[in-house]
């Protein structure tokens, strides 16, 4: 996807609505997804885009898959929430969301010293919430923010019992459970330029690559703020450098917030841009598979529960209204989907190699 045709009027194809995931996959992408939380479920304005295949084709449960949510007390498993969810997705793909993680964990996990005991507790978990799902997962997010931004690994209960060969274990057991999904590594802030929490998650990936586990993809979340969100040019850095050990990158759990509300046009095409540098970045790098917004509607983002005072992240309103961001990720997304289809004829008639060599060779 390296043709610089972004200048290119957008296709409107008479008869197809214009809408993020149709135009994702059209420039190559496997996909432009949501997280989608249960309380969401019963507002029909809501669920009426979020079922629409032609603007996300994946679906990532929110919350209904974590392990809290999962097997709240142990060896007792509960798949309510996560099915409910699941049943949005239907027949697109879902992003399945988190197995080994910090945080939404059930007490009785914290109270587990022993490395053999924790051993077998991630083993027991991680096989039932994978076989429950089985054949519904593209992807799996297996573990969850395991580093801390200064590169130290998080001190989670998990990481006290068993030192990092929790990763590699979790990994091998995912890999059993279901050989046909992809297996992440996902994480915050390792979307922006090369860190040290960034060199420090491939490295832990590659150590655990070396002991024999298999981790098809880092997911990068991207919980960015206007204004201070990454150049294009930072982000594909990055993947370059992850591109180095893994198959697969993702942006997994993208919102870019507002740090101070009410904002004004200027800030809402600030945001605008900030979402289209992603996009873009995504785009320029083969290994980048799709995008995962971590809701499109401001109403049921995180953000305000966590950072009060900040918040409209996302790329639609509360009253479900698209904004300015939305309008630019699809134009993107447009602009790149007509590039490709015109790019056969462009190589064709290329008089330089130069346009031959630089046009997509996989056909992602
Ligand atoms: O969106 C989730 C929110 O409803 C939960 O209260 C929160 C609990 O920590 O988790 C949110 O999702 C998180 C995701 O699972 C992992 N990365 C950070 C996300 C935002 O906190």
């Amino acid at each position: 996807m390296h043709l610089h045709a972004y200048l290119l009027i957008p296709l409107f194809l008479p008869g197809v609505s214009a809408q993020l995931n149709h135009y994702a996959q059209a420039a190559g992408l496997k996909f432009f997804g949501t997280a989608v939380d249960n309380g969401a479920l019963g507002n029909a304005a809501y669920m009426a885009i979020a079922r629409d295949a032609d603007e996300f084709g994946s679906v990532t449960p929110a919350n209904g898959q974590k392990w809290a949510n999962t097997e709240a007390s142990r060896g007792s498993f509960g798949f309510g929430m996560g099915d409910a969810v699941a049943a949005v997705a239907g027949e697109r793909l879902m992003r399945c969301h988190t197995l080994v993680w910090h945080n939404q964990l059930p007490g009785w996990v914290n109270s587990i010293f022993s490395r053999s005991d924790m051993e077998s507790v991630i083993t027991t978990h991680i096989t039932n919430v994978m076989n429950h799902y089985k054949g519904q997962c593209y992807s799996w997010d297996v573990v969850n923010e395991a580093v801390e931004d200064d590169g130290s690994f998080r001190q989670s209960p998990m990481f006290r019992a068993m030192g990092e060969d929790f990763i590699a274990h979790s990994f091998k057991v995912a890999a059993s459970v279901d050989p046909a999904a992809k297996l992440y590594y996902n994480d915050f802030n390792i979307e922006r330029y090369i860190n040290d929490k960034i060199r420090a998650v491939r490295a832990l990936v590659s150590r655990a690559q070396a002991a024999g586990a298999r981790i098809d993809g880092i997911g990068m979340q991207d919980h960015a703020r206007v204004g201070s969100a990454q150049s294009q040019k930072e982000l594909t850095d990055t993947m370059e450098f992850f591109a180095e050990v893994v198959d697969e990158l993702a942006y997994t759990e993208v919102d870019i917030r507002h740090t101070r509300l009410p904002v004004g046009d200027e800030e809402r095409e600030q945001q605008a841009r900030d979402y289209v540098e992603m996009v873009r970045a995504c785009l320029a790098v083969e290994k980048c598979v799709g995008i995962t917004v971590w809701d499109f509607a401001d109403q049921y983002s995180w953000i305000p529960n966590e950072f009060p005072g900040e918040g409209e992240a996302c790329l639609f309103d509360r009253n479900l209204q698209k904004k300015p961001a939305y309008h630019s990720v699809l134009s993107v997304l447009q602009s790149a989907a007509a590039e490709r289809t015109a790019a056969p004829e462009i190589t064709a008639t290329a008089t330089t190699l130069e346009t031959v060599a630089t046009a997509d060779p996989a056909g992602k």
